[in-house]
């Protein structure tokens, strides 16, 4: 089975639509038929100041939200990316393999360094590319499932990957990006030209999972739309209903095309309203297992220090080889 894997940061108390129309239901679906690894980047999640009490329960809120949205730990290895050291320790190798002019060209990192100004934001968040692409290649996947912001950093990965087989000896697999077209980019509901995003949405922008169903469909109900009353997806000129229509399509399976016919001729009240039922009838369930699990804390890390275990045998591995490959000299 091809392997898959990839990670989510714990620096939310709850996980937002986009993250999981655009990629977490994807780990879901890949369970099937794939081997996954899927981890917490509480490494990542540090890359900016957490207080250290909030990054621990959120790191056990993320495993929760997991467990409810469907992956199951007898088919995927769930783990919490500092429990696996080697994550770390690849990194240091690949930092060294990156050109400084090649790290300064992703773009997360001038969004997420333009606000408090570059000399401002820590080092690791400029090398936190170099760190996700060690997160990936330790574990030689052939998929990585994401959004379509994460495409720069799949691209730095492989560049890596290849620099490394060609300078050492071929040692990784080329992961290719898994990224569904019709999700990548879940937009916010205030402003649906921008990514929703839990550090740069509004409150009235951004659905999370957990928030209360109410307040969810009031969300949706609140949308920010356009002044004719016409559904049609169009991301162009339509930015907001066109988002709408990638929800309420992602969440019933209907086609666009089918949710364009049957609202022909309705207004945008009647779209999001029977969308935001639908939210409601998604997160309700979604909610009440979350806050069940995160009761049994026991359950929770016996979880994740089973996945810590299978994650690592297949990281050492890969580590071994690098170091030897190196020229480290192996300890005796
Ligand atoms: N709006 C989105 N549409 C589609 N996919 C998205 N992802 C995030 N936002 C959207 C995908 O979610 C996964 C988890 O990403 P992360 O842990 O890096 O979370 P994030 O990028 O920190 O989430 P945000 O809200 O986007 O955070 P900020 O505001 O800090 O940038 C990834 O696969 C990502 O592509």
């Amino acid at each position: 089975r091809p392997r898959v894997l990839s990670g989510i940061q714990p620096t939310a108390d709850s996980f937002h639509f986009g993250n999981y129309l655009g990629a977490l239901r994807q780990w879901v679906d890949l369970q099937r038929d794939h081997q996954p690894f899927f981890f917490i980047a509480d490494l990542h999640a540090i890359t900016v100041e957490q207080d250290p009490k909030v990054l621990r329960e959120r790191t056990l809120r993320a495993a929760a939200q997991l467990l409810a949205m469907g992956i199951d730990p007898a088919r995927s290895a769930i783990f919490v990316q500092s429990q696996v050291p080697e994550h770390a320790q690849l990194g240091w190798v690949l930092q060294c393999l990156t050109g400084f002019g090649e790290a300064r060209r992703m773009t997360q990192f001038k969004d997420k360094s333009a606000k408090g100004g570059e000399g401002a934001a820590s080092v690791g968040l400029f090398t936190y590319p170099v760190l996700q692409a060690a997160d990936i290649l330790l574990y030689r996947p052939h998929y990585v499932p994401v959004g379509e912001d994460q495409r720069q950093h799949l691209e730095l990965t492989r560049d890596l990957a290849q620099r490394f087989n060609h300078r050492y000896k071929k040692t990784f697999r080329l992961p290719e990006p898994y990224i569904l077209k019709a999700t990548a980019k879940i937009a916010d509901l205030q402003d649906p030209t921008s990514k929703m995003s839990k550090s740069a949405s509004s409150p009235a922008g951004i659905v999370e999972m957990l928030d209360q169903p109410s307040v969810s469909a009031k969300k949706i109900r609140s949308a920010v739309t356009d002044s004719e009353a016409e559904i049609r997806f169009d991301p162009e000129t339509k930015p907001g209903i066109s988002n709408l229509l990638t929800i309420f399509s992602a969440l019933s399976g209907t086609t666009v095309t089918d949710l364009e016919q049957e609202y022909a001729g309705q207004g945008y009240g009647a779209l999001k309203g029977d969308l935001a039922d639908a939210v409601v009838t998604f997160v309700t369930p979604f909610r009440d297992r979350t806050l069940e699990l995160l009761d049994d804390q026991a359950y929770l890390s016996e979880v994740l220090r089973q996945g810590a275990e299978q994650a690592g045998d297949v990281a050492r591995t890969t580590l071994r080889d690098v170091y030897q490959r190196v020229g480290f000299v192996a300890p005796a």
